[in-house]
């Protein structure tokens, strides 16, 4: 059975707002106006929105390098996070993080990261911090296919296991890491490196919204009951580069038959026509979100080509490296 209207529509609005800010993002990076590495994650929105839409406001997520869609999963403010991406006062982190570090502790977000994997011990922590102060919070760990292959992985998930700590690994596995076929260098299935632990593990469609929220709503309940620990795998995949501009430096790694066969399965797409053929929403209403959501990034991008750029006076406040360190 489908859940609610109200339910999918909010679904479908998010998975828009994703794609739209990261559209806008591509386009301002194409003009030179960001500085910076840019990650985006068109093409996996239904995985965060999946996710987050089973999470409470006081549960935690943490992040990638390819994290926006994370934070507006979580429901971080647009506004600031472009200006965090212009690198103005008015970001997120005061414009001095950028694109991969983007926080807001006040919603659960814990950070995007810049260092692969470094979400998944954080994420641990995030669990024991709940388990040993008897809060029911959930974090929900995002980290892709790569970064499964760093060996903390397998700590946390020890860890995680042997103190049944309420997290949920969440695989995002996009096929590649960097221009690397994750196959060419992943032995076995991730989703199958919780079972020597006892974490329970699965794979999910990752390009199937309703699907991600799901399994995810069922390893969150798991979590919150105090039965541990879940691994998830959710099949996916990058429609852009690995980051923005890369095919100055590199040549293609990816066959266009490749991109376009994912492509038929876009995750917003898919959702929408669902949503018109199964729930009887109609086109009418789906194309008023879409102008709405257009309408909130350019606000955003307005709101962040106004704000100045923090002062240099500041430039040792706010930071950890210490001044003539
Ligand atoms: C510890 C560490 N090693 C290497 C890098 C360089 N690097 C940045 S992104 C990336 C690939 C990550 O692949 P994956 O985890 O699959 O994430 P995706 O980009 O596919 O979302 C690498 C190797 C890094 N940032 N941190
Ligand atoms: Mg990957």
């Amino acid at each position: 059975m489908l859940p609610d209207t109200d339910i999918l529509l909010n679904l479908y609005r998010r998975m828009v707002r994703i794609r739209v800010f990261e559209e806008k993002v591509q386009e301002l990076h194409r003009l030179g106006k960001l500085p910076g590495f840019v990650h985006v994650y068109v093409g996996e929105e239904a995985v965060a929105v999946g996710a987050c839409s089973m999470l409470r406001d006081t549960d935690h997520i943490t992040s990638t390098h390819r994290g926006h869609g994370h934070c507006i999963a979580k429901g971080a403010d647009v506004a600031p996070m472009m200006a965090e991406l212009f690198g103005r006062a008015d970001g997120y982190c005061r414009g001095k993080g950028g694109s991969m570090h983007i926080i807001d502790t006040s919603l659960g977000i814990l950070g995007a990261n810049g260092i692969v994997g470094g979400g998944i011990p954080m994420a641990t922590g995030s669990g024991l911090a709940d388990a040993v102060l008897g809060r029911d919070g959930v974090t929900v760990c995002f980290f892709g296919d790569g970064a499964a292959n760093q060996g903390v992985l397998l700590e946390s998930l020890n860890l995680a296991a042997i103190w049944q700590l309420p997290v949920v690994y969440l695989c995002e596995s996009n096929q590649y890491m960097e221009f690397t076929p994750t196959t060419d260098l992943t032995a076995g299935r991730i989703y199958r490196r919780g079972e020597p632990f006892g974490v329970a593990s699965m794979e999910v469609d990752g390009n199937d919204v309703l699907e991600v929220r799901r399994v995810v709503g069922e390893a969150v309940d798991r979590a919150r009951r105090g039965e541990g620990p879940t691994l998830i795998e959710a099949i996916t995949y990058r429609f852009s580069g690995h980051s923005e501009g890369e095919s100055a430096f590199v040549s293609a790694y990816r066959t266009e038959e490749e991109v376009e066969s994912w492509k038929a399965r876009d995750p917003v797409t898919c959702f929408r026509d669902l949503l018109q053929t199964e729930a009887g929403i109609t086109a009418a209403e789906l194309d008023s979100i879409d102008a709405e959501e257009q309408e909130a990034i350019r606000k955003a991008v307005e709101f962040a080509e106004a704000s100045p750029h923090p002062s240099p006076d500041e430039a040792l406040d706010h930071v950890f490296a210490p001044a003539g360190g």
